[in-house]
């Protein structure tokens, strides 16, 4: 260990950053020791001492730009770029409400390769969290630069996503420094060493003990999509049963579920739908009739079950509106829970925003939705929605509860909008802000090759979506 590295840990210990005793983390777990570098700052000698150490590696790595996960690691981000003259960014904690720009903090012309600068890493989770949004802004990331390592195996969990982690210290270096001066006996060293080894698998037994329950049609949707490693659905908007059959057969690989709008078929008959059902049983994908039910629960029970369509018939799910109250969702699902016992499963999604500019969805309207699907949990698998951006979507998704899924229409590879008052988002922005699903309907079917364009879409949402997480 070179001088100034241990210099830096006597430090830390001196101002009380590094303590040792019984803890308990925000995880609940019990810790022999705790590491809090928000003091540094307000020690001069120390924290120059830790930004000259951060420019010396950083100087050795290949970036444009940097940018420090607020708070504790903004004034080292801002002395590295200031001593390096590269550009530096900051991402807003809190979300901007008014004027121009969203969470990024400095000039988007300057943008390019970003190194990231925090001062710790426990799980890796805030620093994925990072790099999921300046990549959706379109910075490049590789590198994540923290002053201490105190993970288990953050190395490795960044680099199965891409990211290369360097460190500063090591909380083995800390320990075993202070145990080489006295400042700590062998028995606690012994404590600490088996603490770390034990954490990942406490952390894991912690994960699955809330792991969420879903309703039976999600689990099997959601196993559809971890088989096809695939979050697309795909809008199969067109009057021409020949060329809906047509794109479905060349695109049935890349996707979960096809979207149907069985009252804009030309020609409809039952053989649509018997060679919609043979087809989706080739292709693994669920049929998703999107026909925004809305009425009073008797009148919708008879728009599901019976008239020309007999949608209940054929559909895996549906899509409906709640502008009528929960007597919709009722009309639908008559026998709530004992509808999920049938062999084939049933659910419906509520259109709880929509992407349509103009709509008249208020954030109160959106947030009752969301109780109401709540309480009908059995059959409610998750909503359709949109959003402003990232952030705002993310705010959206917080108010999901655990185990229902977002879906999002209104997506294509570029932002825009058509001329009738649709609005696109990014596949990045909508899978990095919590959708779970996305749902292109001219993104692929207007593709010159729709086959290799709903390949595009499914590997985009994939990447992004396997980054995140559920
Ligand atoms: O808010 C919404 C809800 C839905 S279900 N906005 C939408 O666009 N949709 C549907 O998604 C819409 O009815 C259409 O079938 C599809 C979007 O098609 P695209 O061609 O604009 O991708």
């Amino acid at each position: 260990m070179n001088n100034k590295k241990e210099e830096f840990i006597k430090g830390l210990y001196e101002i009380g950053a590094v303590r040792f005793g019984k803890f308990t983390l925000k995880s609940g777990i019990e810790s022999p020791f705790y590491l809090d570098l928000r003091k540094v700052i307000s020690y001069p000698k120390l924290h120059s001492l830790m930004c000259s150490m951060l420019s010396d590696y950083a100087a050795g790595l290949d970036f444009d730009c940097v940018l420090g996960i607020p708070y504790t690691a903004l004034p080292s981000a801002s002395i590295i770029a200031e001593t390096l003259k590269k550009p530096l960014f900051m991402l807003r904690k809190e979300v901007k409400t008014y004027g121009a720009g969203g969470k990024l903090v400095g000039d988007p012309d300057k943008k390019g390769k970003c190194l990231i600068v925090d001062d710790l890493v426990t799980t890796g989770g805030s620093k994925f969290e990072t790099a999921d949004e300046l990549t959706s802004l379109g910075f490049g990331v590789k590198d994540i630069l923290v002053v201490v390592d105190r993970s288990a195996d953050a190395v490795n969990e960044l680099s199965s996503r891409g990211l290369v982690l360097h460190s500063l210290v090591s909380l083995e270096e800390i320990v075993q420094y202070l145990n080489k001066t006295g400042c700590l006996d062998d028995a606690k060293v012994e404590e600490i060493k088996s603490f770390t080894k034990t954490l990942p698998e406490k952390e894991k037994a912690l994960k699955t003990d809330n792991d969420v329950e879903s309703n039976k049609f999600t689990n099997k949707l959601l196993d559809v999509i971890k088989r096809k490693k695939s979050n697309l659905i795909l809008s199969l908007d067109t009057e021409d049963p020949d060329e809906f059959f047509d794109i479905l057969e060349k695109t049935s690989k890349s996707i979960v579920m096809v979207k149907t709008h069985v009252d804009i078929i030309r020609n409809f008959t039952p053989d649509f739908l018997d060679r919609l059902k043979k087809l989706a049983e080739k292709g693994d994908f669920l049929i998703f009739e999107d026909r925004k039910f809305a009425d009073i629960g008797n009148t919708v029970k008879h728009q599901f079950y019976g008239g020309v369509y007999r949608i209940a018939e054929w559909a895996d799910c549906v899509t409906s509106h709640l502008i009528a109250g929960e007597g919709t969702v009722k009309g639908l699902f008559p026998d709530g829970e004992a509808s999920m016992k049938a062999e084939k499963p049933q659910a419906a999604f509520l259109l709880a925003r929509m992407s349509s500019k103009g709509n008249l969805i208020t954030e109160y309207y959106s947030k009752k939705v969301i109780e109401a699907g709540k309480d009908n949990f059995s059959v409610v698998s998750g909503y359709i929605g949109h959003g402003k951006d990232v952030e705002d979507i993310k705010q959206y998704k917080s108010l999901i509860p655990k185990g229902q899924l977002l879906l999002m229409p209104g997506v294509k590879l570029e932002r825009g909008s058509d001329n009738l008052g649709q609005q696109y988002l990014t596949v990045e922005e909508a899978v990095t802000g919590g959708a779970d699903c996305i749902i292109v309907g001219r993104g692929i079917i207007k593709a010159e090759d729709p086959q290799a364009e709903a390949e595009i879409y499914r590997e985009r949402a994939w990447n992004v979506f396997c980054k995140r997480g559920m």
